[in-house]
């Protein structure tokens, strides 16, 4: 019935501060690295306009060879796509090529991308030594850009390398797909290092636009990208004793809020009564961000391109009211496109004074006025602030994920289940707050494909707990006859063959279950976002789980503070 699902990893940075107190006092870097610049394409790889050999410029060749590369890609046939393309790519051609090439259609590009084809594949046939000379340059790459000097220590940084440029691709159906994503050159860049470290050089011939010296900042590098006009910014991994930190305190903030919801709850149902609209609203709009996870929206970017929204910016046509559906009262229907344009479809039994509520902030609307129209992100924000300082929308979601975790994995766990069977009750309990944050994706292309394989397996392995049986019966058929120890060995030795491999089935089913459920919930979202590490590494430690069966090497590297605390019990 959801038709519209997008993969809800989000890309995006965020200009983060760290919170009040961490800081940092020394900070070295070597600066980013910049995509290789463009290599002109070989004499004999040809470019036709209208059914004739075409000469390109070098500039106008480049981008051309982005749109080769993308051919056989579905985007390549999109309308809106095409339009914006053609139209970035003339702005790179000479006065004569732009008085050339005027339509699209008759480009042929396919010379060209059978070209980078062939590239493909040689690179795929490539020699060990010539993959060993490239595995060795990205060695020597990380090693000179890959860390930086914090205070005493030495950090690794997330994403030294700067995209190459590109056509942008966006989700959905983005108005802007198409577009050139400019190379960024050392004069995007601004540094951000402590003032008595060895300032990271430009390259050759090049200035920095700007060296700073922000010791509150997370980043150490950023530019603005050309599409959206967002800063992008190169960060420390997560793995980073300032980022762990970081991590922390979020944790500890959703803590808090645990010890005060029941008065903010108090206070915004008193609020649904009160005489001014503004507040009203305000108290309404919480309810949502309390109860549904909802995002509160973002003060600059939404609305901008795609039309996505958020709680405060939700529309009159983003909700129907129904006095009465499916034997429940005061249903509110959501359905609107949330952040990274994914879907948000929700039918909600709500209280009767928030039903009514919006019933009055609907009168008199049309479909496209805004819910809430006394409110913006600002205020909203503003008044968390006053309810609890630190308190944002988001923390909401750290809270009840957390909570909700620790509820389903109390509620799931049973003591007599073996690891496997534990390993999947945390899943339940991890995909219970994956659905709550809305965190769906598209069935994984190759699904179908490895759950055959993985029942072809279980195939197997029923046979031959079959075989292993019949091998039992007889061999204590056998013993029954000859009464002596070595055909008892016998029996014992079938014995544990066949529970050995009722273990492995089971292992197996449990692992198909966990599978299927998990087909359109992406859990690393939440795992790695929403939920505190501690009551994870409290689980495992009570059950005896090795932590290596919840999280991964990054993953582990990531909560690495949280493994370190070794609670055996741990309180939310
Ligand atoms: C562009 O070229 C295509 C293919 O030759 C042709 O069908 C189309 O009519 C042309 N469009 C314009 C606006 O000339
Ligand atoms: C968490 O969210 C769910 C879903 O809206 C809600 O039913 C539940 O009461 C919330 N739990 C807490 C403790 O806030
Ligand atoms: C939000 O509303 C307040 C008060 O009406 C106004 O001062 C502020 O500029 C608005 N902010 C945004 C981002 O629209
Ligand atoms: C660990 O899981 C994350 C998803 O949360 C994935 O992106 C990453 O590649 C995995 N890392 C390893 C080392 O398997
Ligand atoms: C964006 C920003 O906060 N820039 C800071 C960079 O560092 C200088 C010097 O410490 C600050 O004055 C700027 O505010």
């Amino acid at each position: 019935e959801v038709v519209l699902i997008h993969i809800a990893v989000s890309c995006r940075w965020e200009e983060e501060r760290y919170p009040e107190g961490i800081k940092w006092k020394f900070l070295e870097h070597k600066g980013p690295v910049f995509a290789p610049p463009y290599e002109p394409l070989p004499e004999n790889v040809k470019f036709y306009y209208d059914g004739k050999v075409m000469k390109l410029s070098t500039k106008a060749e480049e981008v051309a060879t982005f749109f080769a590369k993308m051919l056989d890609h579905e985007y390549t046939t999109k309308e809106i796509f095409r339009k914006n393309f053609f139209k970035d790519w003339r702005k790179e051609m000479t006065s004569e090529e732009k008085s050339t090439i005027t339509n699209l259609s008759k480009c042929d590009f396919t010379h060209m991308s059978q070209y980078f084809k062939a590239q493909t594949e040689a690179r795929k046939q490539m020699s060990k030594e010539e993959k060993q000379k490239i595995k060795e340059e990205n060695e020597r790459l990380l090693k000179e850009y890959g860390y930086c000097v914090m205070d005493n220590h030495k950090e690794r940084i997330a994403n030294f390398k700067i995209e190459p440029p590109g056509l942008f691709r966006g989700r959905g159906n983005h108005p802007k797909m198409g577009m050139l994503k400019r190379r960024i050159m050392p004069e995007d860049i601004i540094i951000n290092c402590s003032k008595d470290s060895k300032i990271p050089a430009p390259p050759p011939g090049h200035k920095w636009k700007e060296v700073r010296h922000d010791n509150k900042v997370t980043w150490l590098v950023s530019w603005t990208e050309n599409i959206q006009g967002s800063i992008k910014y190169i960060m420390l991994n997560p793995s980073s004793r300032i980022k762990g930190e970081k991590d922390w305190q979020k944790y500890e903030t959703a803590r808090r809020l645990k010890k005060c919801v029941d008065k903010i709850r108090n206070q915004y149902r008193e609020d649904w009564k009160s005489k001014e609209m503004k507040v009203r609203q305000r108290a309404v709009a919480l309810y949502f961000i309390d109860k549904l996870a909802l995002r509160a929206g973002n003060e600059k970017e939404e609305g901008e391109t795609a039309d996505t929204v958020g709680c405060c910016s939700l529309r009159v046509e983003h909700i129907k009211l129904h006095p009465e559906l499916d034997g429940q009262e005061y249903v509110v229907e959501f359905d609107f496109l949330g952040k990274d344009s994914i879907r948000y479809y929700n039918k909600v039994p709500v209280e009767k004074r928030v039903f009514k509520n919006l019933q009055l902030f609907m009168e008199n609307k049309q479909p496209e006025d805004d819910l809430f129209d006394r409110l913006n992100t600002s205020i909203l924000n503003k008044h968390l602030q006053d309810l609890m300082e630190g308190l944002t929308a988001k923390v909401f979601r750290t809270y009840n994920a957390s909570i909700t975790l620790q509820q389903q994995l109390k509620e799931l766990t049973n003591p007599d289940d073996n690891v496997a069977a534990k390993i999947l009750s945390y899943n339940r309990a991890n995909r219970a707050v994956a659905i709550l944050c809305n965190h769906q994706r598209a069935p994984p292309k190759t699904f179908e494909k490895s759950m055959m394989n993985l029942q072809s397996k279980i195939d197997a392995k029923k046979e031959q707990l079959a075989d292993a049986r019949r091998e039992l019966k007889s061999a204590k058929a056998d013993a029954k006859v000859r009464r002596d120890e070595k055909s008892k060995k016998t029996v014992e030795s079938k014995k544990k063959a066949v529970q050995r491999i009722e273990e492995q089935l089971m292992k197996l089913e449990v692992q198909a279950t966990d599978r299927e459920e998990n087909k359109q919930i992406a859990l690393s979202t939440s795992k790695l976002n929403y939920l505190d590490p501690r009551i994870s590494v409290a689980w495992c430690k009570k059950w005896g789980i090795p932590i290596e069966k919840i999280y991964n090497k990054t993953q582990r590297e990531k909560f690495a503070w949280a493994i370190d605390m070794a609670e055996e019990d741990y309180e939310f």
